[in-house]
């Protein structure tokens, strides 16, 4: 199967793990409702979910029941490519977060260094990035390689050096920008993330957290970069009105790629552009 030239990868990120349900009755918290949301998203274009899972109580936790079972809620209701969450939340011990990868999700997010995260802080040691980065090796799980600030980019450079590509032979990254603490989510930052990627990088997306959802959007876009969206980054479709679903924001992504004539991605696509291997 051949990627189209044009594709366009939406990812979802719906849930996160830093929004409280009792701010946002409609965060979408239990596997019932992550399944709705994940058939609902692939409907309206995207290709790929980014999970973080919620308790009992819609706490973030790592826990491995839970895991497993909002991996095959998503699975069920959806054939969208399951990248789970190894940040978790500003509050997750690092060992804990490496046994997100025993839920065998197809994609697992890996960030490439540490990022003041408003008054919080986003815990990533390099001895932890790498130990992380060998285990999606040894699952052969895709990693897509998280960027919060331009060091994190030259952070990038020196784990490929050290222990090559993932298994499926392709390095998917995203911009994760706009987080108090990060890069800025603004065009300027996005082109001097982007220049300075590693060579060996065979595909890119962009989110802007909060306000800087779309600045970062029509960048990426112009860019020839793809697109996350969700709740997990932004609560609001326009200055001071609450957005109402994941699909929402979906939509709202894949019309401004039509724009640009840009074609949404098929899961299938997907997992061949970010190099899924084959399952034996
Ligand atoms: N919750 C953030 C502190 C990731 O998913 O890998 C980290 C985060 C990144 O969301
Ligand atoms: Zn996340």
């Amino acid at each position: 199967m051949s990627v189209p030239a044009n594709g366009l990868l939406v990812t979802v990120a719906p849930t996160g793990a830093e929004t409280a349900k009792a701010d946002v009755p409609h965060l979408p918290t239990t596997p019932e409702a992550i399944a709705e949301t994940a058939k609902a998203c692939r409907a309206a274009g995207a290709a790929m979910i980014h999970l973080h899972v919620r308790d009992g109580e819609h706490r973030p936790t790592l826990d491995l029941t839970l895991l497993r079972e909002w991996v095959a809620a998503v699975r069920e209701s959806s054939d969208l490519i399951v990248q789970l969450s190894t940040g978790g939340s500003v509050h997750d011990p690092l060992d804990q977060r490496f046994q997100v990868l025993d839920a065998e999700p197809e994609s697992c997010s890996l960030t490439m260094g540490t990022t003041n995260f408003g008054d919080d802080v986003f815990s990533n040691p390099w001895p932890f990035v790498c130990d992380l980065y060998q285990l999606a090796l040894e699952r052969r799980v895709v990693p897509e390689f998280e960027l919060f600030d331009l060091g994190q980019v030259h952070a990038m450079r020196k784990l490929l050096d050290k222990y090559g590509v993932p298994a499926g032979g392709k390095v998917h990254v995203d911009l994760v920008m706009g987080v108090p603490g990060g890069m800025n989510g603004t065009t300027d930052a996005l082109v001097a993330a982007v220049h300075d990627l590693p060579a060996e990088t065979t595909s890119w997306s962009a989110t802007g957290i909060g306000r800087s959802t779309l600045s970062v959007m029509l960048a990426s876009l112009s860019k020839g970069g793809h697109l996350r969206v969700g709740m997990e980054d932004v609560l609001t479709i326009s200055r001071g009105v609450a957005v109402e679903s994941n699909a929402q924001l979906v939509e709202r992504a894949v019309a401004i790629g039509a724009l640009a004539q840009r074609t949404p991605l098929a899961p299938d696509e997907a997992r061949e552009l970010i190099g899924v291997p084959a399952r034996a």
